[in-house]
């Protein structure tokens, strides 16, 4: 039986793409370069990176409209299921004499009204200090700076990890060689990237970015939105952040 959306969309996708070829007169030569670039960045184990580069932001624009909880944010390419379950006090896996300066991640998880969700999951990955994500680079200890951590019974969370840098995004694949064609950059904002749940409530999709950096306004993803970028309060021979994590109900209406 046919999905009714699956036929809009595809449809309508299908429609847009013809409608592009002729207008803009797209030669055969031209047309096999797109197909080889998106085979070439699968066969070159790039993951999803052309297209979260590209287009996920949008996405995650549609995804966040008419919603009560925080704002949403780019999954990008290197979500991994199944990172380590951390003990209290919570501090990322990293390596002893992990680069970079120490950071102090802490907040708060809640729901629409403000009542503190105990017990929630907040699922963190980001990079290191030399830009690279474990279990995709290989220079890096399996699970270095993921893991899982959870909101105590007033809602709060705390954990320590490092800052991460600007990140440099894979460029020699075939997404940078789209990109330099473009004469754009490779970079992001430094960011950190959390799921959070939280039983009875939509798991979400965050991003954090820190204020000051040089790529807010020049994301290579255009991932940067309102609410999103976080102070750094020096605290020691390390720094603070802190963010409020709002959930919705799993069942609550969409408002556009
Ligand atoms: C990343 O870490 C990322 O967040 C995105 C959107 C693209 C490539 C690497
Ligand atoms: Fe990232």
């Amino acid at each position: 039986m046919t999905n009714q959306r699956v036929l809009e969309v595809v449809e309508a996708l299908e429609k847009t793409v013809q409608n592009f070829i002729r207008e803009h007169q797209v030669t055969h030569a031209e047309y096999r370069q797109a197909t080889d670039i998106i085979i070439d960045s699968i066969k070159s184990g790039e993951e999803s990176l052309l297209f979260d580069v590209f287009f996920e932001a949008e996405a995650t624009d549609v995804a966040s409209q008419g919603r009560d909880g925080s704002t949403l944010a780019i999954e990008g390419p290197f979500y991994l299921e199944g990172a380590p379950v951390l003990e209290s006090p919570y501090v990322m896996p990293q390596r002893e004499d992990e680069a970079g300066r120490r950071l102090t991640f802490r907040g708060t998880v809640t729901d629409v009204d403000g009542s503190p969700l105990a017990g929630a999951e907040l699922d963190m990955w980001h990079a290191d200090a030399e830009g690279l994500y474990s279990n995709i680079h290989p220079s890096v200890p399996e699970w270095n700076l993921r893991g899982r951590f959870f909101s105590d019974e007033a809602g709060r969370f705390e954990v320590t990890t490092i800052v991460p840098p600007p990140y440099e995004i894979p460029k020699d694949g075939p997404t940078g060689t789209v990109l330099r064609a473009l004469g754009r950059h490779f970079f992001r904002p430094a960011h950190l990237h959390l799921k959070v749940s939280a039983r009875g409530f939509e798991s979400m999709t965050s991003q954090l970015y820190f204020e000051g950096d040089q790529y807010l306004d020049n994301d290579v993803a255009n991932a940067v939105r309102d609410g999103l970028v976080i102070g750094l309060q020096a605290d020691g021979d390390g720094d603070v952040a802190t963010y409020d994590f709002v959930l919705q109900r799993a069942d609550a209406p969409a408002h556009v």
